[in-house]
């Protein structure tokens, strides 16, 4: 899928690819039984195939190309973490925490199924999630894929993305400031977000030092990603979010528009980019798509 090419592979034709390839391995790992299961199957299908920017595994086939991961490694961790990701959707969209009826387009697995098949599918996804990780296709070396699956472990539960979820149901009533905004986020979007880059570094043996570097790019990523989600939340369309929109001002919550304002946000964006880049100068010219999905994460339009 990357290729050796003369000129910078393009990171739409790039993510356009990885979608397919995503869509094809769910598909293979759900196949509808005949069994009274199969609403299950159908409900996590309708979930994981045909949707999402797949930012997430894009983060780890790039990163693990940087140390020359497999594909199959990349792909198998990138499908991992988007199996969490979409467990957290499908909960976050429940009517007992943000009681959404739009996700990608389409109904909300909730309203195409019902509560139980929904709450099902997602913890379906979260055992998907470390069983696919688990497995020596993942990674010959058992204390790698035993690396991948404690820092996911530990990225999703309560000290990473749920622990942030926390603080977002108790938002409101918390009055979060810019630090506790940023903890938050950092926590409830950017965990994962951070994950899916050092996964490709612990698939590819990268050293410390390179894991950091590649950290602080994350750090960076996970507040840009957010602050153009606020700012799609504040001022984007409903057709092109395939979400409900405004959700957050109407909730009371504070979000980095409501405390920054838009074109304040939109500042902080642009020095976060310049900061992510300069994260991965010392990577040089090898970077250069990283660089380009910290761009898309600001400018995106969905
Ligand atoms: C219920 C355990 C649990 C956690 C829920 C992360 C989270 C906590 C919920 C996700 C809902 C949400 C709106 C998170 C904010 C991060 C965000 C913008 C997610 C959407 O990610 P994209 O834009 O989605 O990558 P696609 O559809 O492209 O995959």
């Amino acid at each position: 899928m990357l290729e050796a090419t003369e000129s910078r592979p393009d990171l739409a034709l790039l993510r356009s690819h990885l979608c397919a390839r995503m869509d094809e391995m769910f598909d293979a790992l759900l196949p509808l039984p005949d069994a009274p299961q199969a609403r299950l199957y159908r409900a996590i299908r309708h979930a994981t195939i045909g949707g999402g920017k797949r930012l997430r595994p894009l983060l780890v086939l790039l990163s693990g190309n940087l140390f020359r991961v497999t594909e199959e490694s990349a792909l198998r961790a990138g499908l991992a973490v988007e199996a969490i990701h979409a467990h957290s959707l499908i909960h976050d969209d429940l009517p007992c925490m943000d009681d959404d009826d739009l996700r990608r387009g389409r109904p909300t697995v909730h309203r195409a199924f019902d509560e139980a098949t929904a709450i099902l599918a997602g913890d379906s996804l979260l055992a998907l999630a470390f069983g696919v990780l688990a497995d020596p296709r993942t990674h010959p070396d058992a204390a790698i894929r035993s690396e991948l699956v404690v820092t996911l472990s530990r990225a999703s539960g309560a000290g990473g993305m749920a622990g942030g979820q926390m603080i977002d149901m108790r938002s409101t009533s918390l009055e979060l400031d810019l630090a506790g905004v940023t903890q938050l986020q950092r926590l409830k979007t950017g965990a994962l977000l951070a994950w899916s880059i050092d996964a490709g570094a612990i698939l590819g043996r990268a050293s410390d030092v390179n894991r950091r570097r590649l950290a602080d790019y994350a750090a960076c990523l996970g507040l840009i990603f957010q602050i153009a989600d606020d700012l799609l939340d504040h001022e984007g369309e409903e057709a092109k979010a395939g979400k409900r929109i405004g959700k957050d001002a109407a909730a009371g919550k504070q979000t980095f528009v409501s405390l920054l304002g838009a074109e304040g946000a939109r500042q902080q964006a642009r020095r976060l980019l310049a900061e992510a880049v300069s994260h991965l100068a010392p990577f040089g010219a090898e970077a250069a798509l990283l660089s380009d999905v910290a761009e898309f994460a600001l400018t995106r339009d969905h």
